[in-house]
């Protein structure tokens, strides 16, 4: 039984919060994110966090961790899925593996600008939304890194060079793009990136200017290739039991938060694009666009992992090019 005393202490203390603006039966929820807390996707989680707090005024209290401090990113899903966290954020088409409709971001040349990845986004969002609810997951806002280019620490003109070298890679599509082009990928998460450098784990990667930034890579490599190869997307999720079981205000008051956020970091990400490359640069990097042979042979990898990607998606796959294709016209 609890003592009258710690009872009324229990009722003040609830009615101290009430009279506050914060709803007694506030939920907590923990959300953990990849990448470091100063990239402009977890200064958006923490943007989101508080809008979610916001709307639903005080009803669900969103904590960021980010970095991979409470999961490491390779564990985010597979922790909202099984509802060890409510919500979480990752890059998408680092599930491809498991259902390759997830790597509809990473299709080679297909789509290089804000403006088309958008597009290929609204192509291929009702598809996605169905496979992540097959994974018990909701998607509630996603946001692109800006474009992919190649890290490495000599001059590459063409394959030549690139034989042999170790390369970092950060989902199955990149690992396969290495090796067409002679290289040896290893996995490694962007917060394990420097130190995967610094011990020689990997002497190369594909990224945007934004996690070349973040890592300071300038410390190891020398050369950024702009390829501008495709603009991959993170997203926020959350489990979809949890996302059923709120009621329909605190869900359309959460809905309107992530718009906004998903609205807001896409435009940040276009914003600091160039902004990383002159970082890279007056950190001692040479950028420039990649050369013409090195390009073509690209392109001719990039064309047959879009053609895989299609054979191993079905028409679903074909469906998403074919509304995009369309919509460009
Ligand atoms: N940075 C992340 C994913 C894409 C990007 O630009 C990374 O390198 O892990």
């Amino acid at each position: 039984m609890i003592a009258p005393k710690v009872k009324l202490a229990a009722v003040v203390a609830a009615t101290v919060l009430a009279l506050a603006g914060a709803p007694a039966s506030a939920e907590k929820w923990d959300m953990p994110m990849a990448y470091s807390a100063s990239n402009f996707h977890s200064e958006m989680g923490v943007v989101f966090a508080d809008k979610v707090r916001d709307y639903t005024g005080g009803k669900i209290d969103i904590t960021v961790h980010p970095g991979g401090s409470l999961f490491k990113g390779g564990e985010i899903k597979r922790a909202i899925q099984t509802g060890q966290v409510p919500i979480g954020e990752r890059f998408m088409s680092a599930h491809a593996n498991e259902a390759p409709l997830l790597g509809w971001d990473n299709l080679p040349f297909v789509a290089t600008t804000y403006e088309d990845n958008e597009r290929l986004w609204q192509a291929a969002k009702d598809k996605v939304n169905a496979q992540l609810s097959d994974l018990n997951l909701v998607a509630l806002y996603t946001c692109p890194w800006p474009g992919q280019g190649f890290y490495f620490k000599k001059e590459v003109n063409s394959s030549k060079d690139t034989q042999g070298v170790k390369f970092r890679s950060y989902n199955t599509a990149t690992a396969t793009f290495a090796e067409a082009l002679g290289m040896i990928p290893v996995q490694v998460e962007a917060a394990e990136l420097s130190q995967a450098l610094a011990t020689g784990v990997a002497e190369a990667f594909i990224s945007s200017g934004s996690t070349g930034y973040d890592r300071k890579v300038w410390e190891h490599l020398t050369h950024y290739y702009k390829v501008n190869a495709w603009l991959p997307r993170n997203y926020v999720m959350v489990n979809k039991q949890v996302w059923e079981g709120l009621d329909g205000d605190t869900r359309a008051a959460i809905q309107k938060a992530a718009d906004e956020t998903g609205a807001a970091c896409a435009a940040k990400s276009e914003e600091l694009a160039n902004w990383y490359f002159e970082q890279l640069e007056a950190n001692g990097m040479k950028v420039q666009d990649a050369g013409p042979e090195f390009l073509a042979e690209l392109k001719a990898i990039g064309a047959k992992m879009t053609q895989d990607w299609l054979d191993t998606v079905g028409p679903d796959g074909q469906e998403i090019l074919d509304a995009y294709n369309a919509s460009k016209n």
